[in-house]
């Protein structure tokens, strides 16, 4: 199968199951994991932050970390495309009594700053008070848009005026980082916290870690453990992300590579709209006068071998990861042009 679903499908590589194999193990719940204490090290290390958390998901790692920011009735201003609000089912609120303000992301995957500033609360005894604001690096619903680190710098600066904390959901920040050129550092020194994922371009089977201050990081240790995320030999999990780390990120550019291949290959066949694809992640829209639309174009696709995501009825959704080759772009893109105009 060509499995252009998502990044999270990617399988560990053989070093990485060599690696699981042979993981010094301890209960982490007691801080007595060795291999688990190695990834935190390397990835508060790698992110420039004094200490980091080893979660089971990202969605695990972006409500640990707000439950941590915001108590029960406070307010964090993020996007309405970010991920934290439309894919993890409200947990903020459900699980939180955490207010979610949205605002309009842009097309770049940013907020204007104006209207971050105009909704931050003001004291008064009738408004939630305004703790937290969370940005998304990349963007995923705005096709994988890298945020540079002069506008993460400026909505840090934004919300220190105001006393706020900023959290990034950086489930894909290695792919920003490798995109813009800068280190993965730049883009998380403006942070107070930050996500990052190990099991999608980094292709860990599972994982994801929380960076920021120490306070700040035990703090999350207690949400981790309400949650029911506190693991105990997850030593073997961890020895793959320790890997991931170590050798993955020097080959996203690949990924980016086919993904932009892909992207021009679509943008060329009348009657496909392309998203902009910087990254790993390309969306398409398909014209209704096609004769298909985005449900029977992946049907068709996977009596071929080839997954892709749907968005709605006419948006699909294609992601580039370790497993998917030069080869299988091209197999994909001649795959759609025979299917859109029925020479299948
Ligand atoms: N995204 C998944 C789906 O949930 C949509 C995907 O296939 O892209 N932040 C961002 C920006 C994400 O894209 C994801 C996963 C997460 C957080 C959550 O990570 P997990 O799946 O580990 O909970």
């Amino acid at each position: 199968m060509i499995d252009l679903r998502s990044d999270t499908v990617t399988q560990p590589t053989p070093e990485m199951r060599a690696a699981m194999a042979q993981a010094e193990v301890g209960d982490d719940v007691l801080g007595d994991d060795p291999t688990v204490n190695r990834l935190q090290e390397l990835a508060a290390e790698r992110l420039g932050k004094e200490a980091a958390i080893f979660v089971p998901s990202g969605t695990m790692g972006n409500l640990a970390a707000i439950l941590a920011h915001c108590g029960r009735g406070d307010e964090v201003i993020l996007g309405d495309k970010s991920h934290t609000f439309v894919y993890e089912q409200g947990g903020i609120a459900a699980l939180g009594g955490i207010v979610p303000h949205i605002l309009p992301n842009l097309a770049d995957g940013t907020l204007d700053l104006q209207a971050i500033e105009a909704a931050i609360r003001p004291d008064n005894v009738h408004f939630p008070r305004t703790r937290l604001i969370c940005l998304e690096n990349t963007h995923n619903l705005c096709g994988g848009a890298p945020l540079t680190p002069e506008y993460t710098q400026a909505v840090a600066e934004l919300a220190r005026r105001y006393g706020l904390k900023l959290h990034i959901d950086g489930a894909r920040i290695f792919n920003a980082a490798t995109a813009l050129g800068v280190d993965v550092r730049e883009l998380a020194r403006p942070a107070d916290s930050i996500t990052f994922c190990l099991s999608k371009g980094l292709s860990a089977p599972v994982g994801s870690l929380i960076c920021g201050p120490a306070a700040f990081i035990a703090e999350v240790r207690r949400m981790r453990k309400v949650l029911g995320g506190g693991m105990r030999q997850a030593g073997v999990l961890a020895a793959a992300g320790i890997v991931a780390l170590e050798t993955m990120p020097q080959r996203l550019a690949d990924d980016h590579r086919r993904a932009r291949r892909l992207a021009e290959g679509l943008a060329a066949l009348p009657g496909i709209k392309v998203t902009p694809a910087p990254t790993n992640i390309v969306y398409f829209e398909l014209d209704p006068s096609l004769p298909v639309n985005a449900i029977l174009l992946s049907e068709k696709l996977k009596a071929r071998g080839i997954l892709i995501m749907t968005r709605d009825a006419y948006r699909l959704r294609a992601v580039t990861h370790h497993w998917i080759s030069d080869a299988d772009i091209e197999t994909t893109l001649q795959a759609i042009e025979e299917i859109l105009y029925e020479r299948s």
